[in-house]
């Protein structure tokens, strides 16, 4: 598109090829091929692409690093790629405010090793977080192993950064964590995939960097018997920091086809529980919580020390990353359980009775179900076994969508399985916030 040309501080890309890689995230989608792609290096760019989208009537989609789960940043038809890689700005700590100011084209490694650097701690962490860019995870709310304790990305946001329909960036929130002039905005756009303004930076909230750590190996001679640990867990005043599981399906599986040491596996079933407080190391704690374990510490295995402990993550950390190889067209979900109803939400994906391998975040409900034959599978039956496991996390009390979003992978189901009062407030919002409709079009709503 030629008008792109006119665009201030800006490198454009047009030819076909270069544009082809933008058509996907990580998920299973494949979107259109967009108009361009933009890197915007400025203000006075953002302005003029905003002035040209609402005249020439195309969308604009954000791009990070394109690390995303659900094709939020997947073009629809129409569109405008807006790579946010090249947007300028420094990473700043304050750490008498203990806050992090970034643009959002930092990489999360970048923004956590600053934090580190001053003895700080920003947790989101999702499995992207050595590759992904610090924007993306605003825009969809990035989890990971430790939202267990801490949360999701949006408990660590102080302020937003973002562009609006007008053309302008704007500032919602303060550096601190006390701020309550009226509705939080900016909320509103963590997590919101970009259909209400695009985020270009912010300032987070960083807390004192842990001191200690005890990562332990948990393999199961039975798979059940790991279902009521989270909450039995919780209910008796231990809160890991992570609590991670592998289900019997994905452990054959990374057991028969792995690297080396996924081969090594132990267990029927197998989770890494990571506490991070203060004495989570000393003998008192490990031994009210081998009581508590009981008969399940069989096997238990403890990092004496931060190698051992990085190899018990390796494993966890390239699962995702491995069965994306083995099985390019999987379809992997993030639905919700509430953690005391983890045991009915498996029972009930057995009465399903599809394939399916799981994995996550057993510690906070957030499940891997992976539907691995996907890209055998009948289009109808697919969607009718993900609209099954959705209606099931919901019929739960859970959702379908604990950290990757909604995007274009999800839309369908969440326009069914919402209230629509809820779907009627976000059109609302989004129709008073971008009236001509020119950013993520065809996303969430
Ligand atoms: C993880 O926890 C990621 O590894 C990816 O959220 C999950 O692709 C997946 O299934
Ligand atoms: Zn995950």
């Amino acid at each position: 598109m030629d008008l792109l040309r006119s665009l201030p501080d800006t490198t454009l890309l047009t030819e076909l090829d270069a544009l082809e890689p933008f058509r996907h995230d990580e998920s299973h989608l494949v979107g259109h091929v967009p108009l361009g792609v933009v890197r915007p290096r400025s203000a006075a760019a953002l302005r003029e692409l905003v002035r040209l989208a609402k005249a020439e009537g195309f969308g604009l989609v954000p791009r990070g690093a394109g690390t995303g789960k659900a094709g939020g940043c997947v073009p629809t038809a129409r569109t405008v790629v807006v790579d946010f890689s090249a947007w300028p700005g420094d990473l700043n700590v304050s750490s008498q405010d203990l806050a992090l100011t970034a643009p959002a084209s930092a990489l999360l490694r970048d923004v956590k090793a600053a934090a580190i650097a001053e003895g700080l701690f920003y947790p989101p962490d999702p499995n992207s977080w050595e590759s992904c860019a610090l924007g993306g995870t605003l825009a969809t709310n990035a989890g990971g192993p430790n939202a267990c304790k801490y949360g999701m990305t949006r408990h660590w946001v102080l302020s937003v950064d973002a562009l609006l329909e007008d053309g302008g960036i704007h500032t919602f929130g303060i550096s601190s964590v006390k701020s309550n002039a009226g509705p939080a905005l900016g909320q509103l756009l963590i997590g919101s995939e970009g259909i209400f303004g695009l985020i270009v930076g912010a300032t987070l909230r960083l807390t004192p960097l842990p001191r200690e750590y005890a990562t332990l190996l948990l393999p199961v001679a039975r798979w059940e018997d790991l279902l009521d640990l989270p909450g039995r867990l919780c209910g008796a005043g231990y809160l890991p920091s992570a609590f991670e599981f592998f289900d019997p399906a994905v452990l054959a599986e990374l057991r028969a086809h792995g690297p080396e040491e996924a081969r090594r596996l132990p267990g029927e079933a197998l989770a890494i529980l990571e506490f991070d407080e203060r004495g989570c190391t000393s003998e008192p704690f490990l031994e009210g919580l081998l009581d508590l374990l009981g008969p399940v510490a069989d096997g238990l295995e403890i990092a004496s020390d931060e190698r051992q402990r990085k190899g018990i993550w390796a494993v966890r950390r390239m699962t995702s990353a491995f069965l994306k190889e083995r099985h390019p067209k999987k379809v992997s979900e993030d639905i919700v359980v509430p953690r005391s109803r983890l045991r009915e939400f498996f029972a009930g994906l057995d009465r399903l009775g599809f394939p399916s391998v799981s994995y996550g975040h057993l510690g906070d409900g957030n499940l891997h179900v992976n539907l691995l034959a996907a890209g055998e599978t009948d289009p109808a039956l697919l969607e009718r076994q993900l609209m099954d496991l959705f209606r099931l996390a919901t019929s739960l009390g859970g959702t379908l969508s604990g950290e990757h979003g909604i995007g274009l992978a999800k839309r369908d189901a969440f326009l069914a399985l919402s209230d629509p009062a809820h779907i009627q407030t976000l059109r609302a919002l989004k129709r008073a916030m971008d009236p001509a409709g020119i950013f993520n079009p065809g996303k969430v709503i």
